[in-house]
């Protein structure tokens, strides 16, 4: 940024688009009790996108394709042209599938890196499958998280074959269509102990050894980043330094502990600031790409107030839009000049709670 440029910017409407997952409105279960809240019906939770400011749909291939292991490939084309019209008609967009291997029976121990290699092929099938839906409801762009692609126990895998097997089938899936484009999804454990492709630099490391780099990159999820004791705003430099951060996931974590799934900035507001400040800085709401939000809401939340960690999660990142757009840049640069860390350090902090100058 040049001496004076992008001084006290007026606040201009942000061009982000924003998107979410079906699952992400959901029942309340977790691992100690059952649902506190009625089940949403697939089609009312399409219905709410629009009123709570979001455009895109994060599907996985049976949010689209409900027993999609059971379907031939004229029926997945029909059901999906029936859901585009439906997108269509809402004013809604398909920003990615994803295949959700981690429920199925077969998967218990992974998919592409089970040690039964019927397994390995059904995980390969069914991210084919995974890949016509997106075709069919206008996407290129399919994320990979790798749920039980690890461990329980080291000696369970030979992990060099893992490896090997993971490449297999991320070389067989660009194969299959000359357009996919596969973004990693790295979360360093839960489901399982340990997962082979923990952080963005595994991904693009993988990325680098297979078939078409070009088209194999990420999406960094902030929990995810941050269970790997990583800041999430570094992992999403690293990635949009080449070019490959496909997509984000924002939401919040509380330390080392479960995957929480925060509402953005819930925890650490600083951290969230520091998020939107990368994304900012690398212009990432002109490349069209969508802003995600996997968030979940607390299980105390009542039925008729559900969906607020959305619209909540939503608007604090606009507002921290602001907050990045509207710290003095010159003041920023003279900071930085004079290696005054402690000074610039108080002045985002008080830019953050609205005190001080
Ligand atoms: C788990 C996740 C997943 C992925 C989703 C998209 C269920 O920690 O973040 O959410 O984001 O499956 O691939
Ligand atoms: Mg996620």
């Amino acid at each position: 940024m040049g001496a004076g440029h992008n001084l006290f910017p007026m606040a201009t409407p942000t061009n982000y688009r924003f998107a979410f997952g079906p699952w992400n409105i959901h029942e309340g279960a977790d691992p100690f009790g059952p649902t506190v809240r009625p089940t949403v019906a697939f089609a009312k939770k399409l219905s709410v996108y629009r009123e709570l400011g979001f455009e895109g749909i994060e599907f996985h291939d049976d949010d689209a394709v409900p027993d999609v292991d059971k379907k031939n490939p004229g029926q997945i084309e029909s059901e999906c042209k029936q859901m585009k019209k439906t997108l269509d008609d809402l004013g809604l967009v398909c920003e990615l599938t994803a295949p959700r291997l981690w429920e199925d029976p077969r998967g218990v121990d992974g998919g592409y890196t089970a040690n039964d290699p019927k397994v390995r092929q059904w995980a390969i099938d069914r991210t084919k499958r995974c890949i016509d839906i997106g075709r069919n409801l206008g996407t290129k762009l399919m994320v990979l998280w790798l749920a039980r692609e690890g461990t329980y126990i080291r000696e369970a895998k030979n992990a060099l074959d893992a490896h090997k097997w993971l490449l297999d089938a991320i070389n067989a899936m660009l194969d299959y269509d000359k357009d996919v484009e596969i973004a990693i999804e790295p979360k360093p454990n839960e489901p399982m102990d340990h997962a082979y492709i923990p952080t963005i630099g595994h991904a693009l490391a993988i990325s680098a050894r297979s078939k078409d780099p070009k088209r194999v990159g990420g999406l960094i999820e902030s929990a995810h980043a941050i269970l790997a004791g990583l800041d999430p705003s570094d992992e999403m430099a690293f990635a949009l330094s080449a070019n490959k951060l496909w997509s984000v996931h924002l939401n919040d974590q509380n330390g080392l502990k479960y995957d929480q799934d925060k509402s953005f900035g819930a925890a650490n507001l600083r951290m969230a600031f520091n998020q939107v400040r990368v994304l900012e800085l690398a212009g990432y709401a002109k490349t069209g790409r969508f802003v995600g939000l996997d968030v979940k809401a607390m299980r105390t939340q009542k039925a008729e107030v559900a969906t607020k960690h959305l619209s909540n999660s939503r608007r604090l990142f606009l507002a921290l839009v602001e907050k990045v757009r509207t710290f003095d840049k010159n003041l920023e640069r003279q900071l930085i000049e004079a290696r005054d860390y402690e000074q610039l350090e108080l002045h985002i902090l008080e830019h953050l709670m609205g005190v001080g100058r």
